[in-house]
């Protein structure tokens, strides 16, 4: 199984986090019957992996710089779907392949595209063109809404139909679809222990996608791609606790145990992701796990 999948979003909506947080995300207990392990990645991907871990673990927190340039992220993530019952050995694990494509957001969703072709810069004109290409060639598609920012922040749904038509309408072949409504710790932090209820009984992550963006965006993917599903759901880097309250401390920026008196066991014992394997895992099987499917309307 492999997944050429292209990552999207404005500038801070945390993709290069998301994409980071894979591994701890990885090694963290599964909710669920679906175990994940990371098999293989290229030598990039782990200096990026073990740079975010250690920075988690020695403070607590995990700012990341805008991404500069586009970068190819591979790894190479076993699943295996544990028995109800256990009968024996289990059957092995599937191996899912993938080649995912990060893109600054704030240059390419803003500058690029609105300059001219003949204005753009050599190096703006290759990151395009490597952009277009993937997208071109991908099987799938993650999308990261800042579901914090008001809409005008979220540049992305103004300029995604513009990239698509760069693109070339009839060349995209994505199978996949995955909304990410990151940085969902923030969105509920105020709720405290009931913070992970609300989110998954009571809110509806398809309801709160189209406050921000609307229906055209996706009516327009879906005629482009009739064939595609989209699906919708939460994350957060930082993730939970135990109790349902967020593990984020909006002062310091970080996990909740942060500043200070700062004591990494706590981050040991504590932050666990959430939902951060979720849209890779459905790019790559199609196992929807948190996210929910949507339609946009025809
Ligand atoms: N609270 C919280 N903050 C997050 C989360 N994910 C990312 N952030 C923060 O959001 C900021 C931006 O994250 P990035 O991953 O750099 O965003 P990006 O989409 O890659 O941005 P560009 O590279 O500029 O396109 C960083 O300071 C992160 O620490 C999250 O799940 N929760
Ligand atoms: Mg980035």
């Amino acid at each position: 199984m492999s997944s050429k999948t292209i990552i999207l979003g404005s500038s801070g909506a945390g993709k290069t986090s998301l994409v980071a947080a894979i591994q701890a995300a990885a090694q963290a207990p599964s909710p669920d019957r679906i175990r994940v392990a990371v098999i293989d990645a290229s030598e990039p991907t782990n200096l990026l992996w073990t740079k975010f871990n250690s920075m988690v673990l020695k403070s607590g927190a995990c700012p990341q710089v805008a991404t500069e340039n586009v970068q190819g992220i591979d790894f190479i993530l076993g699943v295996e779907k544990r028995p109800l019952i256990s009968l024996g050995s289990s059957p092995p694990p599937t191996r899912a392949v993938f080649q995912l494509l990060d893109v600054p957001g704030g240059m390419v969703l803003g500058d690029i595209l609105e300059a001219s072709e003949q204005s753009l810069q050599p190096f703006q004109q290759e990151m395009l063109d490597k952009i277009l290409e993937h997208m071109r060639t991908a099987s799938s598609a993650i999308i990261c809404v800042n579901i914090n920012e008001s809409r005008a922040a979220n540049n992305l749904f103004i300029y995604l139909p513009n990239l698509i038509l760069r693109a070339g309408i009839d060349s995209l072949r994505w199978s996949r679809v995955a909304v990410i409504l990151t940085r969902c710790d923030e969105f509920v932090l105020k709720t405290g222990q009931g913070a992970v209820r609300l989110l998954e009984d009571q809110m509806d992550p398809a309801t709160q996608l189209f406050k921000y963006s609307g229906e055209s965006v996706w009516r327009q993917l879906r005629q482009q791609m009739p064939e595609a599903e989209f699906a919708v759901g939460w994350s957060s880097i930082y993730g939970f606790l135990p109790d349902g309250s967020a593990n984020y401390n909006s002062e310091t920026q970080g996990l909740l145990a942060s500043g200070p008196s700062y004591d990494p066991r706590h981050t040991r014992d504590n932050w666990q992701p959430y939902n951060v394997l979720d849209p890779f895992i459905f790019c790559a099987t199609g196992d929807r796990r948190s996210l929910k499917r949507f339609k946009p309307k025809a």
